[in-house]
């Protein structure tokens, strides 16, 4: 899978009041905008040509892009986000994605699907049951991207938010995974890198082309990354993780 493009939407003022599980206290704002500036930096050292979309104020979690879209080679999937008062995000998005594809395909209700759901693996995408997914949502996910060629696989969450929440794939087989898909059927025919209970944030990771960007202070996960070969990039990403947010969740990539 390469990449050569990212969407990403700047926070707004109202960020501070997204929804959020973690008791990490309030997102500062002033920081997480230069997190964020320094989070377009990384994907730009990583040879992607970055789109910089607005703030858009009327949405407190829509810096966390990845959830409205489903970005692959042959079509653009905009999701239905299943959390109320996220699920207005996708308006925009609408505008935004026909700048980049010809064919577009939506998930509809009773379906709701969350990219951060979303996994893919070169031809195969994984989509995770969660409190933002359900089994409509990716039944009807699995129909449209049959249609392109694509297999799709169904994966029931136990514990984590998102299915990305607690993995990634770093290209060459390789999946950085941690809890509940350590010893999972599903994923046990690729190779692991495992991360433990302690670093479990850091398996939030993004793989672009030959780097792979994960966030700061996870040294183990550093060196199991940089050990497999690729180039590591580092990022504060303190601001983003009160609000339940990670790496990926910051932008498409396609
Ligand atoms: C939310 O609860 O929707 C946001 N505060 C965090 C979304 C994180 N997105 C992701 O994991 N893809």
């Amino acid at each position: 899978m390469k990449f050569s493009r990212a969407i990403v939407r700047k926070p707004g003022q109202s960020y501070v009041n997204g929804l959020t599980t973690s008791d990490l206290g309030k997102p500062d704002f002033a920081l997480a905008l230069e997190q964020h500036a320094a989070y377009v930096e990384a994907l730009k050292q990583a040879g992607l040509e970055v789109t910089v979309l607005e703030a858009d104020e009327r949405f407190p979690d829509s810096t966390f892009v990845e959830d409205t879209a489903v970005l692959t080679e042959k079509c653009a999937v905009i999701t239905n986000p299943g959390a109320d008062s996220r699920n207005g995000e996708i308006e925009d998005m609408k505008q935004v994605l026909p700048r980049f594809y010809d064919t577009i395909e939506y998930i509809q209700a009773p379906g709701f699907l969350d990219g951060g759901d979303v996994m893919q693996v070169e031809n195969h995408f994984y989509v995770g049951l969660s409190t933002r997914t359900n089994e409509e949502g990716a039944i009807q996910f699995r129909e449209i991207l049959s249609k392109y060629g694509y297999e799709v696989t169904i994966v029931p969450l136990k514990e984590f938010f998102h299915l990305k929440t607690g993995i990634a794939y770093l290209g060459n087989d390789t999946l950085v995974l941690a809890g509940e898909f350590i010893d999972s059927e599903v994923f046990k025919d690729y190779k692991h890198l495992v991360v433990e209970k302690e670093v479990e944030y850091s398996a939030n990771c993004i793989h672009i082309n030959d780097h792979v960007i994960i966030p700061k202070g996870f040294d183990s996960t550093k060196k199991q990354i940089t050990d497999a070969g690729y180039q590591v990039i580092e990022l504060d990403m303190s601001e983003f993780r009160k609000q339940d947010g990670g790496l990926s969740c910051l932008s498409l990539r396609f």
